[in-house]
């Protein structure tokens, strides 16, 4: 199976949009565009910041903080980037949603968990 490589533009299940720019061999930076957004805030392009696993750099594990700059959130992902039977490159990712609780007595109700499956996006020249 190719190398997953984890650099460049993905789109997920959603319609978000998200670019990745690695510093290092195994730190990255870039920006997140949710598709939704459940605030009367106008969306903005929100910073992410991560990292990967060096111990396997063919089908990389990783996560990566989006920290939200229009609502007070942030968003943790954990995944892995994988080479499927077509060779196409997929991430599979789990995340976590910590919104803001006014009291520790509503800090129960503060997290949000789910998926989301990130494709690259077709490189845009013709
Ligand atoms: O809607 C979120 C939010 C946080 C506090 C007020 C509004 C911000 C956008 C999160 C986008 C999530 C999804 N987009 C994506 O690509 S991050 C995980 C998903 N994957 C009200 C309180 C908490 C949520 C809504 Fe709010």
């Amino acid at each position: 199976t190719g190398k997953c490589v984890l650099a460049g533009n993905w789109t997920n299940d959603l319609g978000s949009n998200m670019t990745i720019i690695m510093n290092s061999k195994c730190n990255f930076s870039g920006s997140y565009s949710t598709a939704v957004s459940e605030t009367p805030e106008k969306i903005e392009k929100s910073p992410l910041r991560g990292s990967q696993n060096y111990r396997n750099l063919t089908q990389p594990v990783f996560g990566f903080t989006v920290n939200w700059t229009f609502t007070d959130s942030v968003t943790v992902f954990t995944g892995q980037c994988f080479v499927d039977e077509t060779g196409k490159e997929v991430l599979k990712t789990m995340w976590l949603l910590r919104s803001h609780a006014d009291s520790i007595k509503d800090d129960w109700t503060a997290t949000r968990v789910g998926t989301n499956v990130f494709t690259r996006q077709p490189s845009q020249k013709e």
